[in-house]
């Protein structure tokens, strides 16, 4: 049984905050958080990396150690790090270590003392009033536990679009033979490529009598069945991923399609304008009176609706209705517009890819360029460079280009923003570079105002192209920093400096909404994987799914311009 990315990150996660109760030597418990995000990220399957004989160890955050223990994990599906800490620390204790005031050493007491294992057990025992007795508890302490317990600890739990693609993908490849000439696809918020997503809603055509729910409750990766019927299937991946599956007759497809891919908001715009004609639309097709007027395919709804085909991306009730209608929706950008990259890292700093082996990468993906930028000095874990190494980087990067054929090195740097606003590099080294990406990489928690200025006094160096993730978040794990995007935007257009959308799916910065702003403002966008691996530069599709969410045309962005217009683009 193959064991997929997701799995493994969660026995890291778990790992990790089990040996945080024990107390353990809290590097070792960030060193499984920051593979449990490597792993999360990965756009392949590590048994399919292990096979291809890559080695595992090169990837970020994860050693010769951690290589090892993916590879017997891999081997036997079991973690026996994390068995042996269940095995001492049993039941939900990580959940419980996770109230307000109980840390892992109250933890501990509740466990050895009242033999509290489960959110239940402790539940019970606090409304038994037994807490309070305890030494070092009290009464106080018992009420807030009964406070924290009535509240949604876990909550809702939502997957990142890369690890809910990764088992989409699977998914489909198991089902998919068992489909025959039928249709299958993946709706909801997976289909519209929201940055997270709560649950995957797959359609499927096929008669009652389909025996393709049969199949999904038998696939390897199931580990609950919520719900079975000929018609709708739930089910809970090993991950925790829900996946509701549902059959609708063939001529059904386009409007069961539709319903399920939502959003909501969109599907209530749409009612509406049936409604208005005399209409019905349902799932199961646009009637008129009882005759089914549309239903096969999404296209001839939009048709019969008067409207122009809305890609799934703008389907949110944000405005596309209307502009449908009057036949001005947006010419999407796509990821085959994309002509190069101008965000990634190497070896110099703390890339795995040497500059040759970028280039090479990025050639393969048929792009005419790309934009090395490792690390200043300030980045001190990530081997930052300092100005002497980036002027042998300079060096470097020429005598490479004069090797390759077709594409072209960017010099470049992602410098970093001090907190004063000023760079890591003097101005004659960031006058010899094509391309500087400036970027926060530390003091997040500057006031609002203090975080804008810093950004704002970046920009105004003329020779900052791009501003790098803008807002510094990453998704589930760390909030943006406060800032004032409206501020940064405007800034952004007085300056002719552009905005990223950082591509790497932990980041997804600027987010959709930002970018659409950024776009109405008239500011240029470039969308960059910020590699620091070869496979890595596949992250641009995530971008590319962010930027068509917010509306972006290959205009707005300018890595979709050749080298020689680019280059005149990003002049200030
Ligand atoms: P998620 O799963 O939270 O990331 O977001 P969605 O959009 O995938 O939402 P989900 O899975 O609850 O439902 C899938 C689609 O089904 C949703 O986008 C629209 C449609 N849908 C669900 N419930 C309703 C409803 O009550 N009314 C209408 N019009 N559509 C619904
Ligand atoms: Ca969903
Ligand atoms: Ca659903
Ligand atoms: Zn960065």
């Amino acid at each position: 049984m193959p064991v997929h990315n997701a799995e493994i990150a969660a026995m890291f996660d778990q790992t990790a905050e089990l040996l945080e109760i024990e107390g353990a030597n809290p590097f070792r418990v960030r060193a499984y958080r920051k593979a449990a995000r490597t792993i999360e990220a990965l756009p392949k399957s590590l048994t399919s990396l292990l096979a291809a004989g890559e080695d595992l160890s090169k990837l970020p955050g994860i050693g010769k150690d951690l290589a090892a223990k993916i590879a017997g994990i891999l081997a036997s599906g079991k973690f026996e790090v994390l068995q042996s800490l269940k095995r001492e620390l049993p039941g939900e204790l990580g959940d419980i270590a996770a109230i307000p005031g109980l840390g892992p050493k109250r933890v501990k007491i509740l466990y050895d003392r009242l033999h509290i294992r489960t959110l239940e057990d402790l539940r019970r025992a606090a409304r038994a009033g037994r807490i309070r007795e305890l030494k070092g508890f009290g009464e106080k302490s018992e009420q807030r536990i009964l406070v924290a317990l009535g509240k949604p600890i876990l909550t809702e739990k939502r997957f990142k679009l890369s690890v809910a693609e990764a088992e989409a993908e699977a998914l489909i490849k198991y089902v998919k033979p068992f489909v025959g000439r039928g249709q299958i696809a993946v709706a909801g918020s997976y289909r519209r490529r929201r940055e997270t997503v709560g649950d995957l809603d797959i359609v499927v055509t096929g008669r009652k009598t389909s025996t393709i729910s049969d199949r999904l409750v038998d696939y390897e990766n199931v580990s609950e069945v919520v719900a079975h019927g000929p018609a709708r299937t739930t089910v809970i991946l090993r991950s925790g991923l829900q996946v509701d599956l549902r059959v609708v007759p063939a001529q059904s497809y386009g409007s069961g399609l539709m319903y399920f891919t939502g959003s909501k908001a969109h599907n209530i715009a749409l009612r509406g304008l049936a409604n208005d004609r005399g209409w019905k639309l349902n799932e199961y097709g646009l009637f008129d009176g009882k005759r089914r007027i549309a239903g096969a395919s999404e296209a001839e709804i939009y048709k019969k609706l008067g409207l122009a085909y809305v890609p799934p991306e703008l389907r949110e009730d944000r405005g596309e209705v209307a502009r449908a209608r009057a036949r001005q929706l947006p010419h999407l950008v796509q990821l085959g517009d994309i002509r190069g990259d101008l965000h990634a890292h190497t070896t110099w700093s703390d890339g795995t890819a040497t500059i040759a082996e970028m280039a090479a990468a990025a050639k393969e993906r048929g792009y005419e360029y790309l934009a090395i930028t490792d690390h200043s000095k300030h980045v001190t874990i990530a081997h930052g460079l300092d100005s002497a190494r980036l002027a042998r980087q300079i060096d470097e990067i020429e005598r490479v280009n004069e090797t390759l054929d077709g594409l072209t090195l960017l010099k470049g740097s992602e410098v970093d923003i001090l907190a004063d606003g000023r760079l890591d590099f003097p101005d004659r080294l960031l006058s010899r570079l094509d391309v500087v990406v400036a970027s926060v990489h530390y003091k997040f928690d500057l006031s609002r105002e203090a975080q804008t200025e810093r950004i704002v006094r970046a920009m105004d160096n003329p020779h900052v192209t791009i501003i790098g993730h803008p807002t510094g978040r990453l998704i589930g794990a760390r909030e943006p920093y406060e800032v004032d995007m409206e501020r940064l935007i405007a800034a952004a257009k007085k300056r002719n400096c552009c905005l990223e959308i950082n591509a790497e799916p932990d980041r997804l910065d600027l987010n959709d909404i930002h970018a659409q702003a950024a776009k109405g403002a008239g500011v240029k966008l470039a969308i960059s994987t910020d590699a620091h691996a070869t496979h890595a530069l596949a992250y641009m599709r995530f971008g590319i799914d962010q930027a068509r969410r917010g509306w972006l045309e290959a205009d707005d962005v300018i890595n979709t311009r050749s080298l020689a217009k680019l280059k005149k683009s990003i002049k200030r």
